[in-house]
């Protein structure tokens, strides 16, 4: 059989990881010439494909070497990893792409007073996840039913059919509205660049090496935050030792105000409101967080 010679990804087809899966890609520079409601499209300017599919899908099809890599939840990922059988090629996360966060919970009735997951013993559990849920009951030591379901989840409890339930959470908006609350988090999750353990050694390799040096560039970009802002120079240690983490600050003096300081500082992640007034509070003023476009160090 021919090998092929373009790097193919695999991503799903419609869902809440679509849009921003799409975003990040064309941001690293890959445009598609397809329509969307096709499964298959083709690259137009980097020999990348794309391959539309359900997000179950995905890293199977990356384990039979269909596709390089695909873009898909560590829940997903990690669920095929317990459950894939060992004839398939192992898989690795190669990047966590920072969207589509959620976690992986046990959930329990409201009104159960819950201690711990010895509480658990003998309940029956209904879940998407039985890969996850039964390797976290091993390490626990505590023997409880798996009710597999495919959807509607937490509607097993109201139905009779589970006791407690193991899913997604995001808002826990849904736990509430099903009178649950959220017992356990077994894992935290986000959506992920998968890829095979062993990388191909040959165009594609080339091509994923850049490409994932295009998405660390688009990743920590889109971390990066400038925070702006005016402090006296005795306050400027104070100010200093409260700004998040990132590279030293550049200081620039203000005309006419002998006393002042510019200080400019680029911070690795989110600067939270508290952060602010904490920084504020040890003296600094005019104080801008301003997102980064690009990047080039
Ligand atoms: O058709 P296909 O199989 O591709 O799609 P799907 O329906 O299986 O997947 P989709 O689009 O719902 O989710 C894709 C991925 O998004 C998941 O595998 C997760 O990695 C991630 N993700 C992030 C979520 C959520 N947040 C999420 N909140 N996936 C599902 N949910 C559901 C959850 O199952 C529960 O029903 O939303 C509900 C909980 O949300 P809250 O906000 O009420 O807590
Ligand atoms: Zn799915």
């Amino acid at each position: 059989m021919k090998t092929r010679d373009r790097l193919r990804i695999a991503m799903q087809k419609s869902g809440r990881l679509t849009e921003p899966a799409l975003e990040l890609l064309t941001r690293c520079g890959l445009t598609f010439r397809q329509s969307r409601d096709k499964l298959f499209c083709f690259g137009e300017g980097e020999p990348v494909d794309l391959l539309l599919v359900r997000d179950d899908d995905i890293p199977g099809l990356i384990a039979q070497g269909v596709c390089d890599l695909g873009i898909v939840g560590r829940n997903v990922l990690s669920e095929f990893q317990l459950t894939a059988g060992c004839e398939l090629a192992p898989l690795s996360e190669l990047r966590p792409l920072g969207f589509g966060r959620c976690r992986l919970s046990i959930a329990v009735p409201q009104e159960l007073d819950y201690h711990g997951p010895q509480q658990l013993e003998g309940r029956r559990i209904a879940t998407s996840y039985p890969g996850l849920l039964g390797e976290w009951l091993r390490t626990h030591a505590v023997d409880a039913g798996v009710v597999m379901l495919a959807g509607s989840v937490e509607i097993a409890p109201k139905l009779g059919t589970a006791d407690a339930i193991c899913d997604l959470v995001q808002s826990g908006g849904t736990l509430v509205a099903n009178q649950l609350r959220e017992a356990e988090v077994l894992l935290e999750s986000e959506a992920v660049l998968a890829g095979s353990l062993t990388l191909p050694v040959d165009e594609r390799g080339d091509m994923l090496e850049l490409l994932l040096k295009r998405l660390d560039g688009v990743i920590q970009v889109r971390e990066s935050r400038l925070l702006l802002l005016q402090t006296s120079r005795h306050t400027l240690e104070a100010v200093t030792r409260l700004l998040p983490g990132g590279p030293q600050p550049t200081l620039l003096s203000v005309a006419g105000q002998p006393d002042q300081l510019m200080l400019q500082a680029l911070c690795a992640g989110e600067v939270s409101w508290r952060q602010l007034e904490e920084i504020k509070k040890a003296g600094a003023r005019e104080m801008y967080v301003l997102p980064v476009e690009k990047m080039l160090v």
